[in-house]
């Protein structure tokens, strides 16, 4: 029972040699020599080095460390596996394999890609989320006229920009209660579900009770900068049943913790496979496209490992950054049907205003999922012509 880390180590000749003393060093192992009776006690704690794998520049190592070093928790286990190897340059690790008991210890989605497509009853196509945009300095009567505009043009979720903390022209109880009565309206009227991600944010130890209360005032998902926090604390909102409401994963700060040449986390790893693990029930990331960008590479294994099949929900991946209509047809391409569409300046910056720039964003999907071209589809979508024209087509390839 317990952990294989894989990691990616500068190419070395004696790449063995290595790995056996870091396997020791991070387990059993003094850099001052342990007493013969010690180091027998100790053998069940020690790593044990299951490969190594030459390649170019890199060398794939696998490390199996037991269980008995670490509690089953994150932190513990990130400072067992890539604690002081973290201090090494060039050493990346790439991925973590659980036994079957380890796994058991964390939650998966509450509800991932089924619940969400169940709350908000669309079961057939790509869903499209909105982010607010210049809330920032601007007080509700803004806020509540940019959810009325995006609720017109068609969205299924909107989100708070992550960069939009407690302040007092829209503070956070208020953004709940202002946009649920948005939104119940708007359901009454046309029988659309729209899910609202707060973004929920303070001092670590606020969380929870404000996460609670924002349960009880009928926020119905949240917004969290796991990485700013950690994902043990995403992992402790997810468990906490007084919440219990859809979380949206941001990956922002993830770049200094998996984008580094040569060295951190995999992307797979941090916003993909973890972050469904602790129970992100959306893992927004950027694109390859857009104009905050990752390597396709690395956006497809993240939502590789966010939809694989492990016995979890499915987190719905969030390419983002920079999305306009015209990249509708590659995201579904590169990222399957079972996605979010997510923009916030490829709606607002619409020619037209931002009922048009949702409205083209539904047309572009529409279009996609029954293999019809944007430009033939833009002959009968007024919206989603001018948003061609003003922003073009997208094919990465
Ligand atoms: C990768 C972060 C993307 C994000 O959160 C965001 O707010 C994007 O905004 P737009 O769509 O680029 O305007």
């Amino acid at each position: 029972m317990g952990i294989t880390a894989t990691y990616l180590f500068p190419t070395h000749p004696e790449q063995e040699k290595i790995a056996e003393q870091h396997a020791l060093g991070l387990t059993i192992g003094s850099w001052t020599d342990i007493p013969h009776l010690e180091q027998q006690q100790l053998k069940q704690h020690k790593g044990e080095v299951i490969s190594v794998e030459k390649g170019e520049g890199k060398d794939k190592v696998k490390i199996f460390y037991p269980s008995a070093n670490f509690s089953a928790d994150l932190p513990a286990i990130f400072t067992t596996v890539y604690g002081k190897l973290s201090f090494f340059e060039g050493y990346e690790l790439i991925d973590l394999d659980f036994s079957e008991q380890l796994l058991k210890q964390f939650p998966g989605p509450r509800f991932g890609t089924k619940g969400i497509r169940e709350q908000l009853n669309v079961m057939d196509r790509p869903l499209l989320k909105a982010i607010f945009k210049g809330v920032m300095g601007r007080d509700l009567s803004f806020f509540s006229a940019q959810l009325e505009e995006l609720l017109a043009g068609g969205i299924d979720l909107i989100k708070d920009d992550e960069i939009l903390f407690e302040n007092e022209l829209t503070p956070f109880y208020k953004r709940i209660t202002t946009a649920k009565e948005i939104i119940d309206r708007h359901y009454d009227k046309t029988g659309s579900r729209v899910l609202y991600a707060v973004n929920l944010s303070g001092r670590t130890h606020q969380l929870h009770e404000k996460a609670e209360r924002a349960a009880e005032l009928g926020a119905n998902a949240l917004l969290f900068n796991v990485h700013a926090y950690g994902l043990d604390a995403l992992q402790t909102l997810r468990e906490n049943h007084n919440i219990g409401l859809p979380i949206v994963a941001h990956s922002a700060l993830s770049g200094v913790l998996a984008g580094q040449e040569g060295g951190g986390f995999a992307y797979s790893l941090l916003v993909g496979k973890l972050t469904r693990l602790v129970g992100g029930d959306l893992s927004l990331f950027p694109s390859p496209y857009g104009n905050v960008a990752i390597s396709r590479a690395d956006a497809l294994a993240i939502n590789a490992a966010l939809v694989e099949e492990n016995g979890f929900e499915k987190t719905f991946a969030v390419p983002s950054a920079g999305i306009h209509p015209g990249m509708v047809p590659q995201l579904l391409e590169d990222f399957g049907d079972n996605l979010v569409v997510n923009a916030g300046g490829g709606i607002f910056g619409h020619p037209d205003g931002p009922i048009q720039g949702a409205q083209a964003f539904r047309a572009a999907i529409d279009a996609s999922i029954k293999n019809i071209s944007l430009e033939e589809a833009a002959k009968t979508s007024k919206s989603l012509q001018r948003a061609v024209e003003q922003w073009g087509l997208v094919d990465s390839k």
